[in-house]
């Protein structure tokens, strides 16, 4: 019977049409009749679902029996956006469904468009995470994500007088086709309660752990389908929920209250993402997700290896867990604990299969997002774990004390515990000692963290060890294929084939149609267009009209003070000013420009939130002067997400990446733009330097600090009174005389300029900021000549592919090979 009715979902339109109209009358229950976009996107997606299940399965299967390595990527943001598109393009299966769904009645953008985003990241790090599970798939290694199902995502950002309002996110409002509840995958995890100590039957001291409070933990699986390949991988999200359900004796004696407390406090552990990019909140619900997380998980991949019934010394060739950061940490001493108390490993053999599955990629080195719990805090909620880290900094701190007897100072900077009152744990620094590897970035992060946070490492482990790089990638399938319909095509066709898709070096083929004329008209008509499609998304989003043959300025990622968007504002005070002065004749010459913001800022982050005030307060202004006949424009576009970015990204003819030199540990999306053929401004910061080195001088504007001058101007900042910059001096007097509206509103911002030192330095880097601006202008007056930069742009983009980058991790760190699906039909 499997063999006759196992593999009726074929892929043609037909079939797709009849599984639509079968989803419509029993999933949804409605009449064909009575179907609107969003049913169409619901009959639609789950007609994909069950061929993405089918793949799943086989996937699952094909690994089981191969049983082979594994990699298990923990993460606790995945921010993958909108799924069913990108499931179609991989799958291979857009072109039938969208003329399926056009014959019946729909258009496929309309469809498409139903869909809410996943927003379960803050940024970077969360949509890396994304990226990664689309190479993993594509690549057909075998692959695990694990995270949280979190019941809200990352806020939704409005504009109210030109302030951030949030407003929560509550995604699961409708059915979330791309889930698949497994409420018979349950783990139980515990917090709180004591540490027994007794003596086994071999008369080893052995202790444990009676936890007080037990929680379940419930999976959903989310399938990620790779490109152009049966395979079909696994995120894993856990869902939080109470172990009993109601607490009916407190219920009979009239606590109905306190009997749903225990439930609520359940609930909420997987309730809400923190919303902070790049910045720790030392909060106890935190602490508790992340254990949490970091307990199922690690329960269902030793249940799993279990099963092969291996010695445990095998547990790292068959396993790698790579740390997303050090939000999972814990996870070192989870593993430690359940091999010494649970399965009763020695504590030596235990921690050698520890650290031999452990690696961690670092993605920051501000210190403000420095992972740090007080020791209280930990033990209170979990005893043993607690134990475990004061056991593992001993005896890592005896091996340093050998190597470097009497040292006591390196002993207090590397000990994984900082002594400070209260005690604080340091879990970079616990991620360094459990992990065989530890990466950064990009390359000049990679180099910063040998030389800053991890200095003291270095001289206890030696430059080469387990310190590495890994330069970040994006997937070439959701940032063009998919974004960038148009220019997919062109290139498709100008290459004769997709396989560029799957080995992004080929877009060096490109080079030899630079001058190719007809090419360049396709290039330029496919910018155009994404450029007409933002027009109309800014119109629509904030009620601002702009010209689509300006040039496109962008900034869009988090608002945080190292990123700049504050010197980015300024500049355009400066240019409207500038502008302002300029007879009618002097203006006719100037490129006319449309500068666009997007970001969230976190909700406790007030000067972030000041920014966009500011940004908002200058576009009214400038948008309202007819002096300046539209040579310039800002529109501050709300609710940035990564369905919004697919609309803004294609369509930038330059983006600014302009943090101060060594704070931007990588940075991807300005691999995006470049890829999409959008220039870069930006500073000698993360990837904007391999971006640099890939596409050259020519097709870049560079400027600012560099990442070792900085030290020395913040200590001139603070130490000896130097003056700001007079461009930037002109422009604060601006605000100060009130053009911006009220300026008492701007003063803390201001203040982090002048009373703050410009910790950022601002005013040290805005006039090579200026100078770089001219340099755009000037580039993009020659219109030929900026057609030739962008092509050359893309076609140099090959290394920034996230397949490169996943196979760099596959081969250097996880020791892990490629299993494919085979179809056995
Ligand atoms: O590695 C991904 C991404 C980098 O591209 C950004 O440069 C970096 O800021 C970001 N880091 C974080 C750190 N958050 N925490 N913890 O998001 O990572």
């Amino acid at each position: 019977l499997w063999e006759k009715y196992g593999g009726d979902e074929t892929d043609d339109k037909e079939a797709f049409q009849k599984s639509f109209i079968r989803h419509v009358t029993t999933t949804l229950a409605r009449s064909i009749y009575n179907i609107d976009n969003f049913s169409a996107y619901q009959a639609t997606a789950h007609s994909v679902r069950d061929r993405l299940i089918k793949r799943w399965n086989e996937t699952q299967q094909t690994h089981t029996e191969a049983d082979s390595k594994r990699v298990y990527y923990l993460s606790l943001e995945f921010l993958l956006g909108r799924s069913l598109d990108n499931a179609l393009l991989n799958l291979g299966l857009k072109d039938n469904c969208g003329e399926g769904v056009k014959e019946l009645g729909f258009a496929m953008e309309d469809v498409l468009d139903q869909e809410v985003d996943a927003a379960l990241g803050n940024g970077g790090l969360g949509r890396l995470a994304a990226c990664y599970m689309d190479s993993l798939a594509t690549l057909d290694y075998p692959a695990w994500g694990y995270g949280l199902r979190y019941t809200y995502g990352i806020f939704q950002q409005r504009l109210k007088d030109g302030y951030q309002v949030e407003f929560p996110d509550y995604w699961l409002n409708f059915d979330n086709p791309w889930e698949l509840p497994r409420l018979d995958v349950v783990v139980d995890v515990k917090f709180y309660g004591s540490v027994n100590r007794y003596t086994d039957e071999k008369g080893r001291k052995r202790y444990a752990w009676e936890g007080i409070d037990t929680v379940q933990s419930v999976a959903y699986d989310v399938p990620i389908p790779g490109y152009g390949t049966k395979n079909c991988i696994n995120i894993r999200l856990w869902s939080s929920k109470p172990k009993r359900q109601f607490d009916l004796s407190r219920f009979n004696e009239g606590q109905y209250e306190q009997a749903v407390q225990e439930q609520m406090q359940a609930e909420n552990i997987t309730a809400v993402l923190y919303p902070n990019d790049n910045h720790m909140v030392g909060k106890e619900l935190r602490l508790k997700q992340q254990y949490f997380w970091v307990a199922a998980s690690l329960f269902d991949i030793v249940r799993r290896f279990k099963k092969s019934q291996r010695p445990w010394s095998h547990f790292p060739d068959q396993v790698a867990i790579q740390l997303n950061d050090t939000h999972p940490s814990l996870a070192i001493v989870e593993l430690q604990r359940i091999l010494v108390d649970l399965e009763g490993v020695d504590w030596d053999d235990a921690w050698e299969i520890v650290t031999r599955t452990f690696a961690f990629t670092n993605h920051t080195i501000l210190p403000e997002a420095m992972e740090r719990w007080p020791v209280p805090m930990v033990q209170y909620l979990l005893p043993r774990h607690m134990q475990i880290i004061f056991d593992i900094n001993l005896f890592f701190l005896q091996k340093v004390e050998k190597a470097f007897p009497d040292n006591r100072d390196l002993l207090a900077r590397l000990s994984i515990i900082e002594e400070s009152t209260p005690q604080f744990v340091r879990m970079a620094h616990l991620a360094v000692v459990g992990s065989h590897r530890v990466n950064g970035v990009a390359e000049l992060h990679s180099e910063l963290i040998k030389k800053t946070i991890f200095k003291d490492f270095i001289q206890y482990y030696g430059n080469d060890s387990k310190f590495e790089n890994k330069t970040n990638g994006i997937t070439p399938r959701r940032w063009l294929h998919q974004a960038n319909p148009k220019l997919s095509e062109l290139i498709t066709d100008t290459l004769g084939n997709k396989n560029w898709l799957k080995n992004l070096d080929l877009l060096k083929g490109l080079k030899s149609y630079v001058d190719n004329k007809d090419f360049r008209k396709r290039w330029v008509a496919a910018k155009h267009s994404n450029k007409v499609r933002l027009t109309e998304y800014i119109k629509k989003t904030t009620g601002i009209i702009v010209n689509s043959n300006a040039l496109f300025d962008v900034q869009v990622k988090r608002i945080h003070e190292y990123k700049r968007q504050f010197m980015n504002i300024l500049g355009v005070i400066h240019r409207y000013n500038t502008l302002k002065k300029m007879t009618s004749e002097e203006r006719a010459d100037v490129v006319h420009r449309v500068v666009i913001f997007g970001g969230k800022a976190a909700p406790g982050y007030y000067i972030a939130k000041l920014v966009i005030k500011l940004i908002n307060s200058v576009a009214e202004v400038v948008n309202n002067d007819n002096s300046i006949e539209d040579s310039l424009k800002v529109a501050f576009i709300p609710d940035y997400n990564v369905s919004v970015a697919e609309i803004i990204i294609p369509a930038s003819d330059i983006s600014q990446h302009i943090s101060t030199a060594g704070t931007e540990a990588s940075g991807t999306s300005n691999m995006k733009f470049v890829l999409n053929g959008g220039l870069i401004l930006g500073t000698v910061d993360g990837a904007n330097i391999e971006i640099h080195e890939e596409i050259g001088d020519d097709n870049i504007f560079m400027f600012g600090n560099l990442a070792h001058q900085v030290d020395d101007l913040r200590h001139a900042h603070r130490y000896r009174n130097v003056p700001m910059d007079p461009s930037l001096q002109a422009v604060i007097n601006d605000i100060e005389s009130g053009q911006f509206g009220d300026s008492r509103i701007f003063a803390p911002l201001i203040n982090t300029l002048t009373l703050g030192q410009d910790y950022y330095l601002i005013s040290d880097d805005f006039q090579s900021y200026l100078d770089a601006q001219k340099l755009v202008d000037e580039a993009y007056k020659d219109k030929e000549g900026w057609i030739t930069k962008s092509i050359l742009c893309s076609a140099n983009m090959g290394k920034f592919s996230s397949d490169r980058a996943i196979q760099e991790y596959a081969e250097r760190i996880w020791n892990i090979e490629p299993v494919p699906v085979v179809t056995k039909k």
